[in-house]
């Protein structure tokens, strides 16, 4: 694997912190960064060409907004089983995201709508900025959710919250988002790309299997009963702390060589 993911012409890639923080970037600001078909296949291969040293995502978008959702120009003439296939695309390239290999910090500025914010569900982390703004046109576009957003957005605000977004097309501020905990951090007009950075190199310095293990453990231990989350949270909690990288933690803790947990 490289050590550096390639650009594409509507997904810029570049790194830093010695290839330990990938920044991804929609660029395809004259259309909002509207979701083609294209973008999600570019999107899809950068995140599965990730290096091997990156330990964080950073993922954000060209101009004046985040996302625009779903690129409509593309819709005119597909029939139901084309819309399936589509839809299942989009879930691929989404998916990569959630459950990757790296945790995905997003910061959101602008329109984060429709296929946008089920884009930015699918991160793990979302900081937006004062002037951000969330919805779900798909009500007015005549369609419905395709990019895992009645399964991930439902899981996230819960599916009562959806269904009003969906019904009367509202519009949510970044205060708002935070409120009800669709966005995990809201900063200053300017200032989430500058954070996500923040965020993703505190992300970047933890144990990469422990950061598997919050990715890919924690949102399918919800999904459990009690019994079997409780099994397989042993289970992930055992594999963690036999990681040599864990072992050298507790030494340099024990020793009085690492931070301690700070009051804010
Ligand atoms: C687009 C798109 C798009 C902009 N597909 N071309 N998404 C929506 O319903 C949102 C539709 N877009 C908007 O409401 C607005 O464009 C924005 C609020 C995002 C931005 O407004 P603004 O004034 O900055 O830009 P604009 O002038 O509206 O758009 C600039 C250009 O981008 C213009 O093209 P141009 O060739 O005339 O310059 C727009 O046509 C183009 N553009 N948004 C295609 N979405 C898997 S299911 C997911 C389902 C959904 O995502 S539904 C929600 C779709």
């Amino acid at each position: 694997m490289t050590s550096i993911p390639r650009s594409a012409d509507l997904v810029r890639v570049s790194a830093s912190d010695d290839g330990r923080i990938v920044h991804v970037e929609l660029a395809r600001p004259q259309k909002r960064n509207a979701l083609s078909d294209e973008l999600i296949m570019q999107l899809h291969q950068v995140m599965l060409g990730l290096g091997d040293a990156a330990r964080a995502v950073v993922l954000s978008g060209q101009g004046e907004h985040f996302c625009a959702g779903l690129d409509l120009s593309e819709l005119k003439e597909q029939d139901a089983a084309a819309g399936v296939f589509h839809s299942r695309r989009w879930h691929a390239a989404f998916e990569e995201i959630q459950f990757g290999r790296v945790p995905v910090i997003s910061a959101l500025h602008g329109a984060v709508v429709g296929g946008g914010l089920e884009l930015a569900a699918a991160t793990h982390i979302r900081v937006a900025a004062e002037d951000s703004f969330f919805a779900l046109p798909e009500g007015q576009r005549g369609l419905f959710l395709g990019g895992g957003g009645s399964v991930r957005i439902s899981r996230l605000i819960g599916f009562s919250r959806v269904t009003d977004m969906m019904l009367t097309g509202r519009v949510l501020s970044a205060q708002e988002a935070a409120a009800i905990g669709l966005v995990h951090y809201a900063t200053a007009e300017g200032a989430a790309l500058e954070r996500a950075f923040e965020l993703a190199r505190a992300v970047a310095a933890n144990a990469p299997l422990s950061n598997f293990a919050v990715m890919h453990a924690l949102p399918r231990i919800t999904q459990q009963s009690q019994s079997e989350g409780l099994f397989t949270e042993s289970l992930m909690s055992a594999v963690a702390q036999s990681a040599p990288d864990a072992k050298a933690r507790l030494k340099a803790f024990l020793a009085g060589r690492a931070g301690k947990v700070v009051k804010p």
